[in-house]
């Protein structure tokens, strides 16, 4: 057995996201949100599954942060719900949906534990979609409103701040492939939605630097693409390049070169002119981050195949083929595999340092169950975790800047399009009950924060 001892001042952390945990989508004035639409639209969330009740959280809030006191958790990252603070997208602060949030901040810091905020985590106020969502250039304008309402509030109690979470995601699943909300299947559209997202954290970042107090961090999170070929030859090579370029490069490039990739724009020049860009816009986009979040669960293996109709979540790319890694998978059938993530961290050290790093999001989904010792001994969720955090390790070792790492998720919630049939939580939620059991992962994990190591 080998021990791994943590660089002092690591910080350990687990995070959710409100939509995902919530509940309470009426509660206080909430306006609905993207996600409540698509959610109650029939057949678009596995077993017809909402987010209106979810973890309950928003109720239960001060027994959670009983709980992660109990997991000897440093930090806690979650996210606002957009549309309680501002119910239709704009205009002053909701009071009611503000004094969740301090609640909430103010429960972690008794206990304390560091509050990482999340601005944007897919939750869109719904009036705002009706606008035009993510392809409208004004939501832009919008979020740097939300972002200056909520710094005000909380700006002097919180010391991380991210803008927006897997801006891919709200991009491509949302625009191109519509298998999140709002689950349009418009690539073009899609490519706008990614540049008003960058200009949306840009415009944020900068609100949150004019209200925040000086040393108070601001981030932005990434779920990169390790991409590897999935064969050896040039078809396979060009795959990873265009792959690379939509998943990883459209958005580091902007965020630290202050340019959109010249290939990017060539591949998909037969959906866009990128006329959207605008003077000025990737100044704002490229203004210097504090940290850069990224999420890492699974590679990502691609070699050239017969064109395919339909939706994808990958614009200007029909022949371009996801092939299935062998080997263990998670129950989201994601292939396991923590080079991904040396390769990814690696990468970003050394093509956009220097750039502080943290691990936003890490972590599996299993078919855990209940065993009638009242236990969950999700050992599979462990081992997962052990070979990402031995790497984590051997970055830092070797010299990249990585100062913490988030486990996904505190709690079983609700996995967007799966809903609950995914659960990733290293605490398991009997949905209902509300009833909150320690998976074996959690114990595991409590003892690695402790130690601030793991055995390997
Ligand atoms: O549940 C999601 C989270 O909201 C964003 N990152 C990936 C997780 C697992 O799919």
């Amino acid at each position: 057995m080998t021990r791994l001892d943590f660089p002092e001042g690591f910080t350990w952390g687990a995070a959710t996201a409100a939509y995902q945990i919530e509940g309470s989508p009426a509660a206080d004035g909430r306006g609905p949100s993207i996600w409540d639409t698509f959610a109650h639209t029939p057949g678009l969330v596995a077993n017809g599954d909402t987010g209106d009740v979810a973890a309950d959280h928003y109720r239960r809030f001060p027994a959670d942060v009983a709980l992660m006191a109990d997991l000897g958790l440093p930090a806690y990252r979650f996210s606002v719900s957009w549309p309680r603070i501002q119910p239709g997208g704009k205009g002053p602060a909701n009071p009611a949906g503000l004094g969740h949030y301090a609640r909430l901040v103010d429960e972690l810091l008794s206990r304390g534990i560091t509050p990482m905020l999340t601005l944007y985590h897919w939750d869109l106020p719904q009036e705002l979609e009706d606008a035009g969502g993510w392809g409208a250039r004004d939501t832009a304008f919008r979020f740097a409103e939300y972002a200056d309402l909520v710094a005000a509030r909380l700006g002097d109690r919180v010391p991380i701040w991210t803008t927006l979470n897997e801006p891919w995601c709200a991009a491509f699943l949302g625009y191109a492939s519509g298998e999140h909300a709002p689950g349009r299947t418009d690539p073009a559209l899609s490519l706008r939605a990614a540049h008003h997202l960058l200009l949306a954290h840009g415009l944020g970042a900068s609100a949150l630097r004019s209200a925040l107090p000086a040393g108070t961090q601001v981030s932005i999170t990434l779920n990169l693409c390790a991409v590897m070929p999935g064969a050896t030859s040039a078809e396979a090579t060009a795959a990873v390049r265009r792959i690379d370029g939509l998943g990883n490069r459209l958005f580091l490039d902007p965020l630290f070169r202050g340019h959109y990739p010249v290939d990017v724009r060539h591949d998909t020049g037969g959906l866009t002119d990128w006329s959207f860009v605008e003077d000025g816009d990737l100044e704002a986009i490229s203004a210097p981050l504090d940290l850069l979040g990224i999420n890492y669960y699974t590679p990502t293996l691609v070699d050239a195949g017969p064109p395919v109709a339909g939706p994808s979540p990958w614009p200007a790319c029909a022949d371009v083929r996801f092939v299935s890694q062998p080997g263990p998978a998670t129950a989201m059938g994601w292939a396991i595999d923590a080079q991904g993530l040396r390769n990814v961290v690696h990468r970003v050290h050394e093509e956009y340092a220097p750039i502080p790093l943290m691990i936003t999001e890490n972590g599996a989904a299993f078919d855990d169950e209940l065993g009638s010792d009242g236990g969950v001994r999700d050992h599979e969720r462990i081992s997962y975790l052990r070979e990402h955090l031995a790497v984590v390790h051997e970055a830092i070792e070797s010299g990249v800047d990585l100062r913490g790492y988030f486990v996904w998720s505190l709690l079983d919630n609700f996995e967007w399009a799966y809903g609950y049939s995914k659960r990733f939580g290293i605490v398991h939620v009997d949905y209902p009950t509300q009833r909150r059991v320690w998976k074996d992962s959690a114990h595991w994990y409590r003892q690695v924060i402790s130690t601030n190591g793991i055995d390997t």
